[in-house]
């Protein structure tokens, strides 16, 4: 065990059990004339942490410790999308329309590749998800009890979103949760904040924060 500074208190990183998850790093959220910015959102914020997530992936890949990306698209025929999802947003902008770098968030599609910077390795899990959190309705829970992760560490966007959702079901299942602060970002700098206070309030109520520097040198 390494004790690294996190908030809302130090945090105990067991090497051997801890896992990186990267959420949904696609081109759709995070490329100009993606879908993201379609939607009227500035995609700088969520470019600009590219460089510092891929120094976290490299430092997990060092250490020998699972990385698992996670990608939010549904299926070509939307078979797996709830019609409350397929129903939300404006017309022509919805999953499964024509989008700027293909069909909106449809699996196989150019926006929902991970960005090429953060490419997974050969080997590495990449989990299709039609939700928000990479718990529901993918085989990660199975994937993380085969290799023995007790612990998740956590990148990628957007923060209040999918991020936020997935620590919650891991940390409902019995997972110590730490984020990134710096490999995660919003396109709303407020809900950012916000949700790195709701992670951390009441005593870790969800989980730990630290900075990526942090967690690299505990996994070093
Ligand atoms: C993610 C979204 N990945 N914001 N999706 O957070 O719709």
């Amino acid at each position: 065990m390494k004790t690294i500074p996190a908030r809302p208190f130090p945090f105990a990183l067991d090497r051997e059990r801890v896992g990186l998850i990267v959420i949904d790093m696609q081109r759709d959220f995070l490329e100009p004339g993606g879908f993201g910015e379609s939607l009227g959102n500035d995609v700088r914020p969520l470019q600009a942490i590219v460089p510092t997530v891929a120094r976290l992936i490299a430092g997990f890949r060092a250490a020998g410790r699972p990385v698992i990306h996670t990608r939010e698209c549904h299926a070509p025929d939307l078979s797996d999308c709830p019609p409350a999802k397929l129903a939300r947003g404006a017309e022509g902008q919805r999953i499964g329309d024509p989008g700027p770098m293909g069909r909106i968030l449809v699996r196989g599609e150019p926006g929902a590749q991970i960005v090429p910077e953060l490419s997974p390795l050969p080997g590495e899990i990449v989990l299709d998800k039609p939700g928000k959190g990479a718990f529901h309705a993918t085989p990660l829970e199975e994937h993380l009890q085969r290799l023995g992760i007790t612990q998740l560490a956590f990148a990628g966007v957007t923060t209040e979103v999918c991020v936020q959702t997935t620590m919650r079901e891991a940390n409902d299942r019995g997972y110590d949760c730490l984020l990134a602060e710096d490999a995660t970002e919003s396109y709303f700098p407020e809900f950012k904040v916000a949700t790195l206070a709701m992670i951390r309030a009441q005593g870790a109520i969800v989980g730990w924060t630290a900075g990526t520097d942090a967690i690299l040198e505990a996994l070093a």
